[in-house]
């Protein structure tokens, strides 16, 4: 990490602890870890170069793959054990049906290495207790208690570093086989309890296997799970991270071996200093990323981690693709996973669609690996990842909707612009670019050559200067206003972000209310609409100038379940600054969460 990214890197992390409302205490005032920021920076610079990685989810429950007793389960195909209440006894029996005869460790590198991945995070041992590697503290594991007999975990950890690729491993504190910890109910397993006078048992456990892990596979990150059981405590967590960083200096461990998920996306909340080197938010991308602290998001490509037969719901190529560029614009790791097959395979669709962002990445990675997050706080068109280089600075623009008049607005960027071209193009035949009282505006070809994101590299002079701009109509005229982009006026109405929020919320008193205050280029009439989530119908006015529209926000029954609500017509005459604001109508108030207000230019067609 460059001395540009530390400075940058402490004035972020000091602003951010006095309005933040949560405290990221910076390196070396940790209790849990006295190394200094730089020393941090080093430990850590293979994974935030890394950006992109492998999550595997594999073990005993690929055997039923979602189907006990005849019948298709529902949930995630690793939790089968619990939702189908499955007896530990009757459980177990898998372990003599699991033969992955087919897997071959060299098919899998090359598969995540070919997509652009970087490392590999594989369950060494999930919930269910099963370990995939030889272990000499339970026979519960794929050597001793399987006709396949051999170390899974050791083959794969032979190849990566074959390939080049970090091998890390996932493990499960809470475990329905140990019996140290019984099930949480006579239906659950989840969460287990724990027998107390067994408790320091199950930790010298842990540290057994987590040493195996170390010793024979040298595992670059310990990926916690598991840790959300009432009986595992904050200080278990920094007792095992002590002596995870005692045997392995270099080792990264993420925030759940402690309690630090249930903080914001695994934040540093309030004057908690959670235990952990990087956030772990899961399904999801915080909306405005998790800025001053590593983070990763992980996600499966269908619906469930560990392999289901009959789950087909895959996202598309062109998701998960935006999905890394989306992350890595925040300046986080996206962690894809992946569920095999009881008999060693990668699932198809999967292999297809890793083969599909291994294509893209293999003409853009540069925009993503070893990239610094975006300076914009929103971009219409797209995203944007930066590089620091000598005198200046190099800008990744990630262009999802190509502009149809060919010119390519940088808002608010006021440094000078030397040079653009395409990332995908060998020749990098020169784009014209020049700077503008908006920003900086690049010349683009008509059509966007890949329609899943082109990539613009635009090299401009002297540290980045950017200001902040107003929310802009896009080249059709239309303008989403963001919730992110409001200002929130009041004691307790505020922009909730992560947790798949990412809205105006917390509307409790209807006295205070929100507002925007956007560019217009194209003015003329709009059809205005709004997304909204209540669990009771509220009713509000929309108020641009002169002009109000009064509205009620239909109950969706979720606070997080948004539904798009027509509001009808407003007129904006003039180009130049406007101002919409959102009041609540007192009588009978009932507060509803606020995602976004869209002006479309009316007799537009629908997309
Ligand atoms: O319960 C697990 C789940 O099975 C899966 O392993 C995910 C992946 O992060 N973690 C837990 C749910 O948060």
């Amino acid at each position: 990490m460059n001395a540009r990214r530390i400075f940058f890197g402490v004035v972020l992390l000091v602003s951010l602890s006095s309005i933040g409302g949560w405290r990221h205490v910076l390196a070396g005032e940790k209790e849990w870890n006295k190394e200094t920021q730089a020393e941090t920076d080093v430990r850590m610079k293979w994974w935030r170069d890394a950006r992109f990685g492998m999550f595997i989810h594999w073990g005993l429950y690929a055997v039923p793959a979602g189907t006990w007793n005849g019948q298709r389960v529902d949930g995630i195909g690793e939790w089968i054990m619990d939702r189908a209440n499955i007896p530990v006894e009757d459980y177990e029996k898998l372990a003599g049906k699991f033969n992955p005869v087919k897997f071959d460790a060299a098919e899998w590198v090359r598969i995540a290495k070919d997509a652009g991945m970087k490392y590999m995070v594989i369950t060494s041992k999930h919930h269910d207790g099963f370990c995939l590697f030889d272990s000499d503290a339970t026979d519960y594991n794929v050597v001793d208690a399987s006709p396949y007999g051999k170390d899974l975990l050791q083959s794969l950890a032979a190849e990566c570093r074959k390939q080049g690729l970090k091998f890390c491993t996932y493990y499960s504190i809470m475990d329905w086989h140990h019996p140290a910890q019984y099930r949480g109910s006579d239906k659950r397993y989840n969460p287990t309890k724990v027998h107390p006078e067994r408790k320091a048992e199950y930790l010298d456990f842990m540290k057994k296997q987590l040493k195996e892990l170390l010793d024979t596979c040298d595992t670059e990150v310990l990926w916690f799970d598991g840790e959300w059981p009432a009986w595992w405590l904050e200080e278990d967590g920094r007792e095992i991270y002590a002596y995870l960083r005692e045997l392995k200096p270099a080792l990264i461990v993420n925030n759940r071996i402690g309690k630090g998920r249930k903080g914001m996306e695994g934040l540093n909340k309030g004057d908690q200093d959670y235990v952990g080197d990087f956030g772990t938010p899961e399904q999801q991308i915080p909306a405005t990323g998790l800025p001053g602290v590593d983070w990763e998001s992980c996600m499966t490509m269908n619906r469930t981690w560990g392999y289901k037969s009959f789950d087909n719901d895959w996202k598309s190529s062109e998701t998960l693709i935006r999905n890394i560029i989306d992350i890595a614009s925040k300046g986080g790791n996206y962690l894809l996973n992946v569920g095999p097959t009881a008999e060693g395979l990668i699932p198809g669709p999967s292999v297809e669609r890793l083969g599909e962002i291994g294509r893209w990445m293999k003409a853009n990675g540069e925009s993503v690996y070893a990239t610094e997050a975006s300076p914009f706080k929103r971009l219409v068109w797209g995203r944007c990842t930066t590089k620091a280089c000598e005198d200046g600075a190099t800008l990744y623009l990630h262009v999802f909707d190509w502009p149809a008049d060919g010119q390519l607005l940088v808002p608010g960027l006021r440094n000078k612009p030397e040079q653009a071209y395409l990332l995908a193009d060998d020749a990098k035949k020169a784009l014209a670019v020049q700077a503008s009282d908006q920003g900086v505006v690049v010349a683009v070809p008509a059509e966007a050559p890949d329609p899943i994101c082109t990539v613009v590299v635009l090299k401009v002079k002297g540290p980045l200067k950017v200001e902040p701009t107003l929310p802009s109509q896009q080249a059709d005229g239309t303008i989403k206003l963001r919730a992110a982009d409001a200002i929130c006026h009041g004691h307790q109405i505020r922009y909730e972000a992560g947790h798949q929020r990412d809205n105006v919320g917390f509307w409790l008193d209807p006295n205070d209310w929100v507002e925007w205050t956007f560019r217009i280029t194209q003015p003329g009439k709009f059809t205005v609409s709004a997304e909204t989530a209540a669990t009771g119908s509220g009713s509000f006015e929309l108020i641009v100038g002169d002009q109000t529209i009064g509205a009620t926000a239909p109950t969706t029954g979720d606070y997080s379940r948004f539904t798009t609500l027509e509001l009808g017509q407003i007129e904006i005459a003039q180009t130049g600054k406007a101002c919409l604001a959102v009041k609540a109508v007192k009588e009978g108030w009932k507060p509803f969460n606020l995602k976004s207000i869209t002006f479309k230019p009316a007799g537009a067609r629908e997309k």
